[in-house]
């Protein structure tokens, strides 16, 4: 035990956990965007609220930016402001979603003019990687269909793919294009990238640079996850996590919030490929917005729960586990890994991030900053994130 205690923390140390800029904009639902006080007014302040989660955390060096929201006239100033903030650029997301050519698709429609400005824009964004030093374009394809025989389903997979390989083509050989797929929202009857499956064969066909994107909030009720992530893991193409919490649709809730069981699942199979590694190649982001909880205190909660749901991950006894789990011993098996599950892990996090100079607790260190009340004050007429309205 001593020993998987001395092997955790130097894990956990290495563990980092990218931020969405836009977690940090007033959010809501389709029925309001609610105000909160100390709101960004533009991507230079979300990328100062991004670093003061780092600060306290030690945890989340990068953001990912959101293309148009964190739209700038200088990008490399941008990039040179989160420098100077002590964080870097994390991964550029493109937009497909918000524009109304894109009606009836965006890379998959059947009009070839629509179907090039859709790439067009994924050249803006790949320059914008360029500009910040950003080696991650993340593309969740919203378009779909709402009607049996709207349009035909295997045209659209075709269109898609010849569109996927021209902005593939534009990749420098440092960038990897992430695919996210999700199964149902903002159309009913098809999406067009609805599963892991399709995003992974299409992954496959544009090279070793394109790997899948995970958002925990994407799938069916029930679906179990972890057997996704082995199965990613297993054939080496999983890109990247977009973590969130749901109840019941895409509801991008705190991470490890409606199923902290189900997140150290997940953190099983990464800690049992050795997937924990900066490495590895996965990169660990979340996905959210919070809509009535303020943002910088829920990113840090959110920090926090994914380490709290990985350190119990690596105190599974793996030795003790093969061994119930290859002779047959169904219940030692589970006892192994429920007792890491049921380990208070918060003592163990402390002690690293004290030996990190880092508060103990960084949720409560950070209410009791200040920080909060002097944003509120310094800023008036907040961002709205992006969306929602
Ligand atoms: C789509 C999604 C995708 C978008 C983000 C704002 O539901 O998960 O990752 O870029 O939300
Ligand atoms: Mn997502
Ligand atoms: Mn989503």
């Amino acid at each position: 035990m001593t020993d998987l205690r001395g092997q955790a923390l130097a894990a956990l140390a290495t563990q980092t956990i990218e931020l969405p800029s836009w977690a940090f904009g007033n959010a809501g639902t389709r029925f309001k965007v609610f105000s909160s006080p100390g709101v960004p007014r533009d991507p230079f302040e979300k990328i100062s609220d991004a670093a003061v989660v780092h600060r306290f955390t030690g945890a989340a060096p990068r953001v990912s930016l959101h293309v148009p929201w964190d739209l700038v006239d200088d990008f490399g100033k941008l990039a040179q402001h989160a420098a100077d903030e002590g964080v870097s650029i994390g991964a550029i997301n493109s937009n497909l979603f918000q524009d109304d050519d894109y009606k009836f698709g965006s890379l998959t429609n059947a009009d070839p003019a629509v179907r090039a400005k859709a790439v067009a824009h994924h050249v803006q964004c790949i320059d914008v990687m360029r500009a910040t030093g950003s080696t991650d374009l993340k593309i969740w394809l919203p378009d779909g269909t709402n009607y049996p025989g709207q349009d035909d389903i295997r045209d659209r997979q075709e269109r898609l793919a010849e569109s996927l390989q021209q902005v593939y083509a534009e990749l420098d050989p440092g960038h990897r294009l992430i695919l996210e797929y999700k199964f149902y929202e903002p159309y009913f009857y098809t999406m067009d990238i609805p599963d892991w499956g399709t995003s992974l064969l299409h992954c496959l066909a544009l090279g070793e640079q394109a790997m899948v994107v995970l958002d925990t909030g994407h799938h069916a009720p029930n679906t179990n996850i972890e057997f996704i992530v082995a199965q990613l893991l297993r054939i080496g193409r999983l890109g990247a996590f977009d973590f969130n919490s749901r109840f019941y649709g895409d509801d991008d809730l705190i991470v490890g919030a409606a199923d902290p069981f189900q997140l150290f699942r997940i953190m099983n199979e990464i800690v049992r490929a050795d997937a924990l590694r900066p490495e590895s190649g996965v990169n660990f982001m979340l996905d959210q917005c919070h809509n009535i909880e303020p943002k910088i205190p829920g990113q840090i909660r959110s920090v926090m729960n994914v380490q709290e749901a990985t350190a119990k991950a690596l105190l599974v006894d793996r030795d003790a586990l093969r061994t119930a789990q290859r002779s047959g011993d169904v219940l030692g098996a589970n006892a192994a890994l429920m007792d890491a599950y049921n380990t208070d892990v918060r003592p163990l996090l402390a002690e690293l991030r004290e030996s990190q100079g880092l508060p103990a607790d960084p949720y409560r260190a950070y209410a009791a900053s200040g920080h909060a009340e002097q944003i509120a004050t310094e800023r008036i007429g907040g961002q709205q994130a992006g969306w929602g309205a």
